[in-house]
């Protein structure tokens, strides 16, 4: 591995961010917005769910007014949606690495403030669904505390007046542009985490830009690293997916000489949206073939800027032939590096190649051998269907785990 940066900075607090940050909160706006607007004779655009990225419910309102617009004031759009969100508050998801960072710092002793534009009783009935979440924080602001939220400073500011320091020592991460634009206002260090693929381009003012919290490094902060990378990987919660390989773009064998075994895109909507893009390595199952080593890119494959994501595994196995329309079940369980462009396509393949020995060497580690077994990757009673008879896509994750254990 390389040697780490030289420390420049020396950083002693961290302030959070939490909305498309620590949690996946996008995943719920479209929840809400979308059934609101059908509500209301429109139509959700998708596309459109971006604007939405890092705003305060109110502003978040004025943007779905002007987009669609709809016959009330902002402030009636606020109070109409607010119930609906504060019934799901419960259903957002903490997106990859949150959990582990949290407790990194926490158990480290790094005095952490969560900083968000919403308002402080949404921030407390959110984190109250997260065990040890709320504990974890030295300090909270939400936007009803602050003459103005984010982009100005304010917020940021009254968090590390809050912990008793100054700005300077402060380490803000953040997902949106917003965030960025106040953390550099408040003078303090920003890492940017966009929620919203492709755009790293815009955040330009960020000390860092990462593509996932799987990414933070506070080595590189003076603070604390983390100890859990084994052999150059990361052991993950594992995550399971399934179904008959298809054709792809075509470009694995051909052009890099990797082939890739692709799963039809359908069964991968809810996952593809969990799991942040990467490289990632776990078992692979086949049907009638048995049951191999495995390393996946899952993302655009920046050095092809594909618009859809897509998951890409390579079977460490020479097989000799193709096996498209068979049944393919993966255990993913840890996680290499993020995605990258490379200056060359011989770049790129030599990093796969590497990727491979990686995987090949940490899947013989007991912690991630013992995912050979899961019934999963074998058990023909349970290929393709699951108990109540629809496609599997995903098996709970905590049931297998607690199978893998045993
Ligand atoms: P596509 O773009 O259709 O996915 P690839 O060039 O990526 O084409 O080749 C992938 C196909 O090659 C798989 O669907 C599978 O049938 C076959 N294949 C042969 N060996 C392997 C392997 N070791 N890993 C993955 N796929 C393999
Ligand atoms: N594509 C990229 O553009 N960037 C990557 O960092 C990258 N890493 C990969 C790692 C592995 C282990 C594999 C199997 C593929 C990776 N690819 C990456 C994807 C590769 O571009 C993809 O398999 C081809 O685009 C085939 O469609
Ligand atoms: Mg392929």
């Amino acid at each position: 591995m390389a040697a780490p940066n030289p420390i420049t900075r020396l950083i002693s607090h961290v302030i959070l961010d939490l909305d498309g940050t620590l949690l996946n909160t996008d995943s719920i706006v479209s929840r809400v917005v979308k059934p609101f607007l059908v509500k209301n004779g429109k139509t959700w655009d998708s596309k459109k769910a971006h604007k939405l990225v890092g705003k305060t419910p109110y502003e978040a309102a004025a943007v779905v007014l002007e987009d669609y617009g709809l016959p009330y004031s902002t402030e009636e759009i606020v109070s109409m949606i607010t119930p609906m969100f504060s019934e799901q508050w419960c259903n957002i998801k903490p997106l990859p690495g949150a959990n582990r960072l949290i407790k990194h710092l926490r158990s480290n002793g790094v005095p952490t403030a969560l900083a968000s534009n919403s308002p402080r009783s949404n921030i407390e009935a959110k984190i109250s669904c997260h065990e040890g979440w709320k504990e974890s924080f030295s300090a909270i602001v939400g936007s009803d505390e602050v003459e103005k939220g984010k982009p100005p400073s304010d917020t940021f500011l009254e968090a590390a007046k809050r912990m008793n320091t100054c700005p300077s020592n402060c380490l803000v991460i953040e997902d949106s542009l917003p965030g960025v634009t106040a953390g550099k206002a408040a003078g303090m260090h920003a890492i940017a985490v966009p929620s919203v693929p492709k755009k790293t381009a815009e955040f330009s003012s960020a000390d860092e830009v990462i593509n996932s919290l799987l990414d933070v490094r506070p080595e590189k902060w003076g603070l604390p690293p983390f100890n859990d990378w084994i052999e150059g990987t990361l052991p993950i919660e594992p995550w399971f997916v399934g179904g008959p390989v298809v054709k792809g773009f075509g470009r694995g064998s051909k052009v890099l000489g990797i082939p890739t075994a692709n799963l039809p895109a359908e069964n991968f909507s809810g996952i593809v949206s969990e799991h942040t893009s990467g490289v990632y390595f776990g078992w692979a199952g086949l049907s009638t073939r048995g049951i191999y080593k495995m390393v996946m890119s899952i993302g655009w494959n920046p050095y092809f800027d594909n618009t859809e994501k897509t998951v890409e595994p390579w079977l460490l196995h020479d097989f000799g032939e193709d096996f498209y329309g068979e049944e393919l079940r993966l255990v993913i369980v840890g996680y290499i590096r993020p995605e990258a462009s490379f200056p060359s396509l011989e770049s790129l393949i030599e990093r796969i190649h590497e990727d491979g020995r990686i995987a090949e060497k940490a899947l013989d580690l007991p912690m991630y051998a013992k995912y050979k077994d899961s019934p999963y990757l074998g058990n023909p009673l349970q290929q393709g269907k699951s108990a109540d008879g629809s496609q599997a896509e995903l098996i709970p994750s905590e049931k297998l785990l607690w199978e893998g254990s045993k």
